[in-house]
């Protein structure tokens, strides 16, 4: 049968209304790619595989968390939703909203989302507040709001934005016929890293995923988690909030993530690590996952590859001859301007056949 969606699939082994109707872009089932090139970029005998989150319909991981949120708030007869966000969470909100018939308000810090999420949020028809301030007081600002009842919180301090988002471990289980020694990711306000750590924890689904299989490892088998934020906003290496927080991979610019202590509880009890990755670090790793292997995320996503080459280079962590699963969160067409900044431009070329093949010559 065609596919519909994550409740439709995981429904079952989610908390959810029994009953709701499900408000759905058919999110979800996103691929699980083998990057043997980028693993030679990052060396140490790994073995790596990409989850491509930006494949989501509105191109970031946030859908799978937004398809149950929305549909909760809709089963309890919300006519309005309210998120803060470095951009990501403003698109999916809107375009669940816009499915649910809803009205979806959004908090952004301004001049500090790229241009792809800032369009899809106005192109479904959200209302776009831009504040002169941070992530995090976007943040206080709705959580406050959003008690008065009018508009409900669909950031990932809503627990239903966790079951729909645990649903990714589920699937990379199911892809990879068996639980990855590693899972890397980019951490910012912590919910996706307190999502697959639930999933991880969860119990074992009741057919075997595939003929690897047979017996389902979820709950039995844990990966280790490694979390990477950016060095200008890593409260959680740090230990402490930061206050202003400053990278250029600006869907992680977030200085006191909100699930702060799951995720310190999912890297302690998975043995996982965190680090941070200098945004030169992680503007090279964007550069090589495009390169490599042909796979185009924003520069956040490509935190979870940068943090994961320097942990190994630095001998934090060992994984030689280990499954790695790095979760590329979002699509590079989301930031056209870090793409064209990060890459060498446009080669102009006169339109002779001389020309042209001059330029081809220069350039092989
Ligand atoms: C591409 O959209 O917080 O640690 O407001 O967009 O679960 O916050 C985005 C976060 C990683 C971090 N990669 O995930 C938002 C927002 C991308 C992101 C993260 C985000 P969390």
């Amino acid at each position: 049968m065609a596919w519909q969606g994550l409740i439709h699939k995981y429904g079952e082994r989610m908390k959810l209304t029994p009953g709701a109707n499900p408000v759905t872009l058919h999110e979800g089932n996103t691929p699980l790619i083998p990057a043997p090139d980028l693993a030679k970029w990052i060396g140490h005998g790994i073995d790596l595989h990409l989850k491509y989150e930006g494949m989501n319909p509105t191109g970031s991981f946030k859908d799978r968390g937004m398809t149950t949120a929305i549909t909760e708030s809709l089963a309890r007869g919300s006519k309005a939703v309210i998120c803060a966000s470095t951009g990501n969470t403003s698109a999916s909100a809107a375009a669940y909203a816009a499915r649910a018939g809803m009205t979806c308000f959004v908090l952004v810090p301004a001049g500090k989302v790229a241009l792809g999420k800032i369009a899809g949020t106005l192109a479904y028809g959200a209302r776009v507040l831009s504040i002169d301030g941070s992530f995090d007081t976007a943040l206080n600002l709705v959580r406050k709001i959003s008690e008065d009842g009018d508009v409900d919180l669909v950031n990932s301090v809503n627990p239903a934005r966790i079951e729909g988002q645990q649903t990714a471990a589920w699937e990379i289980v199911e892809q990879l016929g068996q639980v990855p020694d590693w899972l890397s990711l980019p951490v910012g306000n912590a919910g996706n890293i307190t999502a697959y750590w639930k999933g991880f924890c969860s119990k074992p689904c009741l057919s075997p995923c595939s003929a690897a299989c047979l017996q389902c490892p979820i709950g039995t088998i844990k990966p280790r988690l490694l979390g990477t934020q950016a060095a200008g906003a890593a409260p959680l290496v740090l230990g402490h909030p930061v206050d202003h927080p400053e990278t250029k991979a600006t869907a992680i610019r977030i200085g006191n993530p909100a699930r702060w202590d799951e995720a310190i509880a999912a890297l302690s009890e998975s043995g996982g690590h965190i680090l941070a990755a200098l945004d030169e670090e992680i503007f090279a790793a964007y550069s090589a996952v495009a390169r490599t292997e042909g796979v185009f995320c924003e520069p956040s996503s490509a935190a979870s590859v940068a943090g994961l080459k320097k942990a190994l280079d630095r001998g934090e962590i060992e994984a030689a001859g280990q499954t790695v699963v790095c979760v590329l969160t979002g699509n590079g067409l989301k930031d056209p301007d870090s793409a064209t900044e990060s890459s060498k431009g446009l080669i102009p070329t006169e339109a002779t056949f001389d020309a042209l093949r001059r330029s081809i010559l220069e350039n092989l």
